[in-house]
């Protein structure tokens, strides 16, 4: 069995131009990167949805449950209380590996709290 890397995926796609195959080319202009639609089994041809995130506030803590595909990707959840500075500090991760993967943190005395999820390829 062979490996899915970066650009065996993006090889599937021979219409994206030269010029448009980079990590953080957005061909489609759908706002998200080749390196995230790849993080996230998405097409980098066609502006498609945001893949599905399912979030949940239980007990004064938010959860936000997504799936890892990739396992070339480092996915981490960030969390913000103002969508600027984003931040690991007291985000539990949900655990490592592959599939689905429940990060949360607690939501604290803030009036917001945001999470999300950075992908990066090392
Ligand atoms: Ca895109």
């Amino acid at each position: 069995m062979s490996e899915v890397t970066f650009s065996s995926w993006i090889d599937r796609y021979p219409s994206l131009p030269a010029n448009q195959r980079d990590l953080n080319d957005d061909f489609d202009k759908d706002g998200h990167t080749n390196l995230f639609e790849y993080a996230f089994e998405m097409n980098p041809t066609v502006a498609d949805q945001a893949p599905s995130l399912e979030s949940q506030m239980e007990n004064d803590r938010l959860y936000l449950t997504y799936y890892r595909v990739r396992s070339d990707v480092v996915y981490t959840a960030k969390t913000s209380t103002n969508l600027s500075n984003w931040s690991t500090t007291g985000v539990d991760q949900g655990g490592a590996g592959l599939g689905e993967i429940t990060a949360s943190v607690a939501k604290g005395e803030d009036d917001k709290r945001f999470l999300h999820i950075h992908v990066e390829l090392p």
